[in-house]
């Protein structure tokens, strides 16, 4: 059995590094002196469960236990969104290092090399492009796509040379020796709540499109200008939002949301010449998604054309849709009915580094139930039972996977 205590004051002395005093939120963006902190953190937690510690030309963070040519992966994220809970990715690798520290006090030896990765940059905050680190390690991240830039102009290539990381070439990241990947991540959603059951099997990942859309009208006086004249950004982006909302609300599993909107000159007697909004469209169908975005293009170019506005957009980022794989789902399955529990299986409507990792090994999730489904908010909350259950289901199937 895992020491659960060990494991819940690691999550709780890990979510006090960035985190918010007054709203409770976790801000711990990629390469920033938050991430650093936490970093050194799982770094001595892996060190202690009797790992080595390597960083890989990208920053994701590898604990690595045992010899072999054949590696069962464990991973996760420890960066977070804006204002984010303290289970988002961090429960994923705080566990995975708690079953690996559990092998180890149990002196097992697995016939396979156990690695644990905290992916670089999953959330995608700072740079608006997310999931860096698992997609360099499946060879589908490129060298133009580190020239995105965050607000303050600074590209994803540049906070990485900062932080003492050489990138390229980006093939050296790229795996090839991993023989499973297992995510375990909290659910964040509602599913495994209204089914009373506190873990679930994940069957496949949608997965997020974004775009980055920015209409551009006149600036002009508030009190000057008629109404009906009004080239206003602002008031079209309105209708093109509300229409994306209205669009998706006919569709039965897509989602779509706008999180991000910047108004320029953001004068409150000035009509808004510039407005930029995100959309972030999913769905377990990667079809399904590029018809949303035609679909969702063609409206809002409508919308401008009435109201003598321009547009455009741009992809932020694209990422495939994954099926998990049927023997480790299995594999799961088994741990969790020899827990005695009622095993469940269902889709993520939130996305994932098992994602990319598809790619390139067979891949597993064990979802942890969310209260309320909430997740990206400080009110994220999964119980210490819930949490030290799932995290004995890891350490079984862990265990049967390296042998
Ligand atoms: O956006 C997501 O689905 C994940 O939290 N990065
Ligand atoms: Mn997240
Ligand atoms: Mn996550």
């Amino acid at each position: 059995m895992i020491n659960g205590s060990r494991l819940l004051k690691h999550l709780h002395d890990l979510s006090q590094i960035g985190r918010n005093e007054v709203t409770g939120g976790i801000n711990r963006f990629s390469f920033t002196p938050e991430e650093k902190q936490a970093i050194e953190l799982i770094t001595m937690y892996m060190e202690k469960a009797g790992m080595t510690v390597t960083v890989d030309a990208v920053g994701n963070i590898i604990g690595t236990y045992g010899e072999g040519r054949e590696t069962i992966m464990l991973g996760s994220h420890i960066d977070t969104v804006p204002e984010g809970g303290k289970y988002d990715g961090a429960l994923g690798v705080l566990a995975a290092i708690e079953v690996v520290q559990t092998i180890h006090e149990q002196q097992l030896s697995p016939a396979k090399k156990i690695e644990i990765v905290a992916f670089k940059d999953e959330e995608g905050t700072r740079f608006r492009f997310g999931l860096i680190g698992s997609r360099a390690m499946a060879g589908l991240l490129t060298q133009e796509q580190l020239l995105q830039t965050d607000a303050s102009g600074i590209s994803i290539e540049e906070a990485m040379k900062q932080f003492q990381l050489s990138p390229f070439p980006l093939e050296k990241v790229k795996r090839n020796d991993i023989q499973a990947y297992l995510e375990m991540h909290i659910e964040q959603g509602k599913v495994l709540e209204n089914e009373g059951l506190p873990v679930g099997v994940v069957t496949g990942i949608a997965a997020p499109l974004w775009l980055e859309v920015t209409v551009t009208g006149v600036s002009e006086h508030a009190g000057a200008t008629p109404m009906l004249i009004r080239q206003d950004a602002l008031t079209a982006a309105s209708e093109m939002i509300l229409a994306i909302e209205h669009l998706l609300n006919d569709t039965t599993d897509s989602v779509a949301t706008v999180g991000k909107l910047n108004v320029e000159p953001n004068g409150i007697n000035v009509i808004p010449g510039k407005v930029t909004f995100t959309v972030d469209i999913r769905d377990i169908d990667e079809q399904k998604i590029s018809n949303l975005e035609n679909t969702i293009f063609k409206k809002i170019q409508k919308i401008a054309e009435r109201r003598n506005v321009t547009l455009t957009s741009k992809v932020l980022q694209r990422v495939k849709p994954a099926k998990t794989d049927p023997m480790i789902q299995q594999q799961l399955i088994n741990s969790i009915e020899k827990h005695g529990v009622q095993s469940y299986s269902l889709i993520s409507g939130a996305g994932h580094d098992a994602m990319n990792i598809a790619a390139v090994a067979p891949i597993g999730m064990l979802f942890v139930r969310s209260k309320d489904g909430i997740s990206h908010n400080p009110l994220e909350f999964s119980t210490d039972e819930d949490i030290i259950l799932a995290t004995n289901i890891l350490y079984d199937s862990v265990v049967e996977l390296a042998n």
